[in-house]
């Protein structure tokens, strides 16, 4: 019989390439997703599998909610990927952050115990956790330092997670992400936010694009790679932590170049902090501005994951490259921006 998964947050980026794995897989693929979800389900259409989902009203601050849903799902596996997931909105909505992302995950693993406790249980787990790293790179056996109320969110949920493992036996699973992008990532994220906006600007829709802290650096890995991933985690006989990353790192500014020398634009750099511009040296236009609006009231400087045991115990490694990655996004917004279509 073909196993079931419950996936929460099955309108987000993570939630589509893993609803079409699962699918490919043969699974039956339950999508949680809240009345609210934005975007609801634009990212399932662009992979076609919209119809092949069943959907079910879940949201993480309702136990009741969850309880009846596990019941009634009956989940071989559930992977936890709902959240709200963008750091910067946290420092502006903490309490909500924590709710979803924190005690969401305990009422999770709380209905878990009570309605389903055979199932298998992916946490979404993130190198946000790591913050003020402690040490280059960082890996499973890393102490964390959060430094945005996201973090502190998802460290609670992660310690949650090994909890419920160690004291009733779940099969819990914490997969501790590096950054990782698409062409179906959010706009308000950074990678997606250069790429959209530096093809938007290509049509002559956007004078410039105006970002944060460029010196910020991040492993950023491909979101297709990643799902793949979470589900030999969920295979393993026995639940564990474990990073998924590339084991490269970049600054927002060389993913800006990247990107940019994609569509033909040579960007050199011009002034220093929040006065510093990107202008293309062939037309002398500049493209990008730093507005200070988009700095964090703390930062993550530097991340940079080491996943030697993912490789080793599940033998996971990234397939798609930094350059692959921009090429792929760029293209995919360039074409968005020619036709006109704003979907994801
Ligand atoms: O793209 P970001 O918003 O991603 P961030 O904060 O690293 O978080 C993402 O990755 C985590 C894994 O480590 C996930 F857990 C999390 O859910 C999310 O997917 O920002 C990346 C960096 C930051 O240092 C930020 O300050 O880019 C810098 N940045 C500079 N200008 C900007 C901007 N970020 C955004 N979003 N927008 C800007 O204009």
């Amino acid at each position: 019989m073909a196993k079931t998964a419950l996936v929460t947050g099955i309108t987000g980026q993570d939630g589509a390439y893993l609803g079409k794995l699962l699918l490919e897989k043969g699974y039956r693929v339950v999508g949680g997703l809240r009345r609210s979800s934005v975007g609801a389900y634009t990212r399932l259409h662009e992979l076609g599998i919209a119809n092949d989902i069943e959907f079910a009203h879940l949201d993480l601050v309702e136990l009741s909610n969850l309880m009846r849903s596990l019941e009634r799902i009956k989940p071989d596996e559930i992977y936890n990927l709902a959240a709200q997931s963008f750091v910067g909105l946290s420092f502006e909505q903490p309490i909500y952050t924590a709710d979803t992302d924190g005690l969401g995950v305990l009422r999770l693993l709380e209905a878990l115990r009570q309605c389903a406790p055979t199932a298998r249980f992916y946490q979404a787990s993130t190198s946000e956790m790591f913050g003020k790293v402690q040490a280059v790179p960082q890996n499973e056996r890393t102490p964390f330092h959060p430094r945005s109320p996201y973090g502190v969110a998802k460290l609670f949920a992660h310690w949650a997670t090994v909890n419920y493992r160690e004291s009733y036996g779940v099969h819990g699973t914490s997969g501790i992400l590096f950054n990782h992008e698409s062409p179906l990532r959010g706009r308000e994220f950074v990678t997606r936010k250069i790429t959209w906006s530096l093809a938007q600007l290509m049509v002559g829709r956007l004078d410039a694009v105006e970002l944060g802290n460029l010196d910020a650096k991040r492993d950023w890995g491909y979101a297709g790679d990643y799902v793949a991933g979470m589900w030999l985690m969920l295979q393993q006989q026995q639940p564990d932590d474990y990073v998924l990353a590339t084991g490269e790192t970049r600054t927002i500014r060389a993913f800006v170049e990247a990107a940019a020398r994609r569509l033909g634009l040579d960007i050199e750099w011009r002034g220093a902090g929040a006065h510093e511009t990107g202008v293309d040296r062939q037309s002398g236009k500049t493209v990008v501005r730093v507005n200070p609006d988009y700095y964090r009231p703390a930062e993550v400087d530097l991340l940079i994951g080491d996943p030697t045991k993912a490789a080793v115990e599940l033998g996971w490694k990234p397939k798609v490259g930094f350059d692959e990655l921009v090429t792929l996004m760029v293209d995919a917004d360039l074409k968005r921006a020619r036709d006109n279509t704003n979907h994801v």
